[in-house]
């Protein structure tokens, strides 16, 4: 082949692939084009044998009409590219148009579950009132739950709460009493401390659950007396139910304290007129409690002569599904969204 019969080659060849890349429509199609004629195997690539073999006066212009078709070829490819991507954006701006005038989503905003709310706000009025927060395990020993809480064993006043026993002899604990014995071994007097936290017992109806919440209470000084539990639990009702809310107590038994008594409420739906809440009773129970006995002092090293001091007890499911207006405690538990979302 000879200059000129190179120099129509290339141009032949520079026409057809611009041609041909002017009509592809993917990206990867330019690309296989655009090989086929500046690839190392293309179609100009071969013409370079031909420029080795015409006389060297002809090389500097054949030379030139090469670099002039890989031009032409390289700049439709260029050009085609920035077609096909333009038109990919113009594609999605069209489909995935946003609408701004659209009203926004609000976020959903979790204000945690209804039982933590409640005991937060028991745990916030007590703070108010002086208490200091103190924890305990809920993998207890016979010894805090039971034995040091004035419970001899055999006693049938363990059979008072069913409890879940562990293969290793120990126990989830029944309730948050054992945390009293923990703190009057670890604190120095005087004492006052309440105890949140989960306990369990082989117990289970519309008012009652195998796993639920105490929150227990504990004040030891000197010279405590009925009068100071009586005192504390009637500011804690009128902070809790509201102002003027009226509580009794109705005698009761707990191996820990002694007198014990058992706290109602005035209920709060029908303020003692009597209703299908309180059974017509116009009151509605919601703690145990009591003086701690000397018993349970003298198993801790606490001089029952010098000091005295009040514990009580209280459920906190009781109480949420007092004030939240809840039937059934299973509610609490069964994480229903529906039923989450109303808090
Ligand atoms: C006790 O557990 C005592 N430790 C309370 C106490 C502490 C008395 C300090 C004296 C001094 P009782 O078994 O009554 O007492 O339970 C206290 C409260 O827990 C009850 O009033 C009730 O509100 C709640 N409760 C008891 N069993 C269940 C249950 N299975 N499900 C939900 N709440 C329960």
């Amino acid at each position: 082949m000879d200059i000129q019969g190179l120099q129509s080659k290339l141009e032949e060849l520079a026409d057809e692939a611009v041609g041909k890349l002017a009509g592809v429509e993917q990206k990867e199609e330019a690309i296989q084009v655009k090989n086929r004629y500046l690839g190392r195997s293309g179609s100009v690539q071969e013409l370079m044998t031909v420029l080795r073999e015409l006389p060297n006066e002809d090389k500097p212009v054949a030379g030139q009409a090469i670099n002039q078709a890989k031009q032409a070829i390289q700049g439709a490819f260029d050009a085609r590219l920035k077609e096909l991507a333009q038109r990919e954006l113009e594609r999605k701006m069209r489909e995935e148009t946003l609408d701004v005038t659209l009203p926004g989503r609000k976020p959903e905003v979790s204000l945690g579950h209804p039982l933590r709310q409640v005991e937060n706000e028991l745990i916030a009025i007590f703070e108010e009132m002086g208490f200091a927060v103190a924890e305990g395990p809920e993998i207890e020993t016979d010894y805090f739950n039971f034995e040091a809480l004035n419970f001899p064993p055999d006693h049938p006043a363990r059979d008072m709460q069913d409890t879940f026993m562990l293969t290793d002899g120990r126990l989830l604990r029944t309730h948050t009493s054992p945390v009293q014995v923990r703190t009057m071994q670890a604190y120095e007097l005087p004492i006052q401390i309440i105890s949140p936290g989960r306990v369990y017992r082989c117990d289970s109806d519309l008012t009652h659950s195998p796993v639920f919440h105490q929150i227990e209470g504990l004040l030891i000084d000197e010279e405590v007396s009925m009068a100071d539990l009586k005192g504390t639990l009637t500011e804690f009702a009128q902070r809790c139910f509201g102002e003027g809310t009226q509580i009794r107590f109705r005698p009761s038994y707990f191996p820990f304290t002694e007198p014990s008594a058992e706290v109602d409420v005035e209920c709060i739906f029908c303020h003692g007129d009597g209703c299908r809440v309180c059974s017509d009773t116009g009151w509605l129970e919601i703690l145990g409690s009591g003086m701690v006995d000397p018993n349970v002092f003298e198993a801790s090293g606490i001089d029952p002569e010098r000091y005295s001091g009040f514990a009580f007890g209280l459920g906190v499911e009781r109480i949420a599904m007092l004030t939240r207006g809840i039937g059934d405690i299973r509610r609490f538990f069964e994480n229903d969204q529906r039923f989450l979302e109303q808090f």
